[in-house]
């Protein structure tokens, strides 16, 4: 064999290994898309819809005391927003200055996940190991924090900032201080569910929608146990999204009416939802 052809042979395995890895890759999300797919389906019924700006790389999105609070992500763009849910739905599509507070982060930080407790924003970054904390009322900076791995979704139970990484893995983060005191493995009759994204803590229960799926679900957060998924395919279908990024990242509690406000990242929309079991 001559020298060229073993390069050419060197080749073809080096391709064979690749396709092979990637079908490794395929058809671990399959297994996982099936796992989940004997999960408890919860119904639900839309109840409400309002235009979402397309600007927004969503990465965090809560709603409180009538205002929205959400964190866009990439490099050199980040920033945190509110605006209050104008009703009715008229008058919030005649907003012409739809964010009431704004605050860039420094180019080099990559926002993604974001809470609120006792009054202050956490806001974590995805590979910076950086937590930002800043005054909910006027979005004035407080502090920082440090803390290892990525960050992907906070949401917060009164007591810890709970922090999802990519993994099936939920830190629970001491406020005060940032350390992990805790973690959950996040599973389905014992098999990991992977790439936990944007999380809200409600009704008892932690919810996390998975990167680039469809599905929202619902997590005990004392076993990590999955108790239920909830389809969001019919809100993502007929939506005119920007590209392949443009996926389902934004669960935001409306506690007053208990129903749940459903977004992704440059999605022009966001849906009102509530279970009906
Ligand atoms: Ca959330």
């Amino acid at each position: 064999m001559s020298d060229s052809l073993g390069k050419l042979e060197t080749m073809k395995d080096i391709i064979r290994l690749f396709c092979l890895s990637l079908t490794l890759i395929a058809n671990f999300s399959a297994a996982q898309a099936d796992s989940l797919a004997k999960a408890t389906q919860i119904p639900y019924s839309i109840i409400a819809e309002r235009s979402h700006k397309t600007n927004l790389f969503t990465q965090g999105f809560l709603f409180k005391d009538g205002s929205f609070f959400e964190s866009s992500g990439l490099y050199s763009k980040s920033n945190i927003v509110s605006y209050p849910l104008a009703e009715p739905a008229s008058a919030w599509e005649k907003m012409t200055a739809p964010f009431s507070q704004k605050q860039k982060l420094p180019d080099r930080f990559f926002a993604e996940g974001l809470t609120l407790l006792n009054d202050k924003l956490y806001l974590v970054t995805w590979q910076e190991g950086t937590a930002f904390v800043y005054k909910a009322a006027d979005f004035s900076f407080v502090k920082t924090f440090n803390y290892t791995g990525q960050g992907w979704g906070l949401a917060t139970d009164g007591k810890y900032i709970i922090r999802s990484d990519g993994s099936q893995t939920l830190f629970f983060h001491n406020p005060d201080t940032f350390a992990v005191e805790k973690t959950i493995s996040v599973k389905y009759k014992q098999e990991a569910i992977l790439n936990l994204n944007e999380l809200e803590y409600a009704e008892g229960f932690i919810w996390a929608n998975i990167w680039h799926d469809n599905r929202i679900i619902k997590i005990n957060p004392t076993t990590g146990d999955v108790v239920g998924a909830l389809d969001m395919s019919d809100l993502a279908k007929n939506l005119k999204v920007k590209d392949e990024e443009s996926v389902l990242n934004g669960i935001a509690y409306d506690a007053e009416k208990k129903a749940f406000w459903i977004t992704g990242k440059q999605w022009p929309k966001m849906f009102l939802i509530k279970m009906t079991h």
